[in-house]
């Protein structure tokens, strides 16, 4: 049985344009799974602490037949090849992977809560995502239009066109 996902890449450390092109093709390489859309990335200002340098982010759509946990220990181990180092919440990081929605599933585990708690709080995890799915529909019912809408959309630049990893799907 095969899920439709997106996932939340994010990078502030290490060059993050290539961190985060790099963990596209880690994405699309796990097993079981198929890259299907990525969105541009957009830069914006951390949110947390400050004193750190600004953000890349952007979504990915996958189709994978692996388990959420599953899911998300692989996505960990990407993060790991990224020498991640946890140092603080909210902290810098070369690569940060986070399952943001996995098909219409609520999941609510001690490692693993989906929808991504943040979700409708970041307009750099909304952004991308109604670049990819604008028609999107939560699990609680909620339209992606409407939780955009009720978002800040300042402080957030669209870097790219949609197709830098080609789009299939
Ligand atoms: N976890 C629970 N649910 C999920 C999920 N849906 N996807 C658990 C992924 N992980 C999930 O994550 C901590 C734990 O969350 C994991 O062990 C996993 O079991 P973490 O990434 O290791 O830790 P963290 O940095 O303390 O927290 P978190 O919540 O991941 O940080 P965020 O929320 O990702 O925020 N500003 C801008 N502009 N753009 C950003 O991308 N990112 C952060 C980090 C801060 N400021 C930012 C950005
Ligand atoms: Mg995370």
């Amino acid at each position: 049985m095969t899920e439709v996902v997106y996932v939340g890449l994010g990078s502030n450390l290490g060059d993050p344009l290539t961190q985060l092109q790099r963990a596209l093709e880690e994405l699309g390489n796990l097993p079981l799974t198929r890259l299907i859309k990525c969105s541009s990335w957009y830069r914006s200002a951390p949110m947390g602490p400050q004193d750190q340098p600004d953000y890349y982010n952007g979504v990915a759509q996958l189709s994978t037949a692996l388990e959420p946990l599953p899911l998300l220990r692989a996505l960990q181990q990407i993060e790991q090849q990224h020498q991640r180092l946890r140092e603080r919440h909210w902290g810098p990081r070369t690569l940060d992977l986070d399952i943001l929605l996995y098909g219409d599933q609520s999941i609510d585990l001690p490692d693993l809560r989906v929808p991504h708690p943040g979700l409708y709080l970041r307009n750099f995890v909304l952004q991308p995502l109604a670049e990819i799915s604008p028609a999107l529909q939560f699990p609680d019912g909620s339209r992606l239009a409407m939780r955009l809408e009720n978002c800040p959309s300042e402080g957030i630049v669209r870097l790219s066109s949609g197709d830098i990893c080609g789009t299939t799907g």
